[in-house]
């Protein structure tokens, strides 16, 4: 037949998260990168987003296995429909999965710095990053990518999370997932907002408190007595907001997968209100980290797949 055009029907690519574009939609899109798609009302002139996974768990320190977390995720988005009835919206963003980081395992700095280097040249081609972890530490070489970009001072970070990451070094490192937000701390965001926390250090605790100006924390025990002071904090946030999140916010009854479990979490019901305010934000970066699943169909990815499915229903 010679045809060199030739596809195979019904198949899909669960190395690919599901309904992202093909290559050659990719390859249109940056030969087209004139266009301007800042403030545009149409739908399909929207700026597109870009997932990467970053397969890295050099940090981790008690249950093993980020690094499995892009591929998990990415074959559990195969789970959802293309339609969302939760939003009543379907998946028709611009988004582009452009495979995994080659990461230095055991390096946390070298893998972070050729991360930065990755997310630099997608905000140069006017691309938003959607990273999957991973463990926590990668989302410093996001956000030192959005600060040399961008600048920081106009920036919201919404940290999802049981922990509080904040604690100036762990184990005798200073990146490590257990210190990442100290590290973004350090890079002097507008402001922090940690969401879901019920583990920290009283080391920690003290820095939040001294910190109050530049962080502002909510236990999940907040979460659960007052959802709508939540909600109606995320609603204020002015200017644009980088995501991360900590599958381990969750309860562990509906995340076991993850490096550190962590009991009275919050639910995927919570989690999805909260991102369906934020994601019609001005979100200019998003990451999900801590996803160990080591089986098809397990819980953990599932609901990381949901997070950014339901984030992207919403573009
Ligand atoms: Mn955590």
């Amino acid at each position: 037949m010679g045809n060199e055009n030739i596809m195979l029907f019904y198949t899909h690519n669960p190395s690919k998260f599901a309904f992202s574009r093909d290559k050659s939609d990719f390859e249109n899109y940056l030969s087209n990168l004139d266009i301007d798609y800042s403030n545009s009302e149409n739908k399909e002139n929207q700026r597109p987003f870009g997932l990467i996974g970053v397969p890295f768990d050099g940090t981790t320190t008690y249950r093993p296995g980020a690094r499995f977390g892009p591929s998990a995720v990415r074959e559990a988005s195969y789970n959802f429909e293309n339609y969302n009835l939760s939003f009543n919206e379907s998946l028709d963003a611009i988004f582009f999965d452009l495979g995994d980081l080659e990461v230095i395992h055991g390096n946390a700095k070298k893998t972070c710095e050729k991360l930065q280097e990755t997310v630099l040249e997608l905000y140069g081609a006017g691309i938003i990053p959607i990273i999957i972890g991973g463990e926590h530490s990668i989302s410093w070489g996001v956000i030192s990518a959005l600060k040399e970009h961008h600048g920081l001072e106009d920036i919201t970070v919404v940290h999802f999370d049981a922990h509080m990451d904040i604690i100036n070094e762990y184990l005798g490192e200073k990146l490590s997932h257990a210190t990442v937000m100290r590290r973004v701390f350090d890079l002097e965001p507008k402001k922090i907002i940690q969401i879901g926390l019920r583990s920290a250090s009283l080391e920690e605790k003290n820095f939040v408190d001294e910190n109050s100006q530049k962080i502002d924390y909510y236990t999940s025990y907040d979460v659960k007595n007052d959802e709508k002071l939540i909600e109606s904090i995320m609603n204020r946030i002015e200017g644009p907001i980088y995501i991360s999140i900590d599958i381990d916010v969750l309860d562990p009854s509906q995340a076991p997968s993850v490096g550190n479990p962590t009991p009275c979490g919050l639910s995927s019901f919570q989690i999805e209100k909260f991102i369906k305010i934020l994601a019609q934000k001005d979100v200019i970066g998003l990451d999900l980290v801590e996803v160990a699943s080591k089986e098809i169909g397990d819980i953990t990815s599932v609901n990381g797949a949901k997070i950014i499915h339901d984030f992207l229903c919403l573009q």
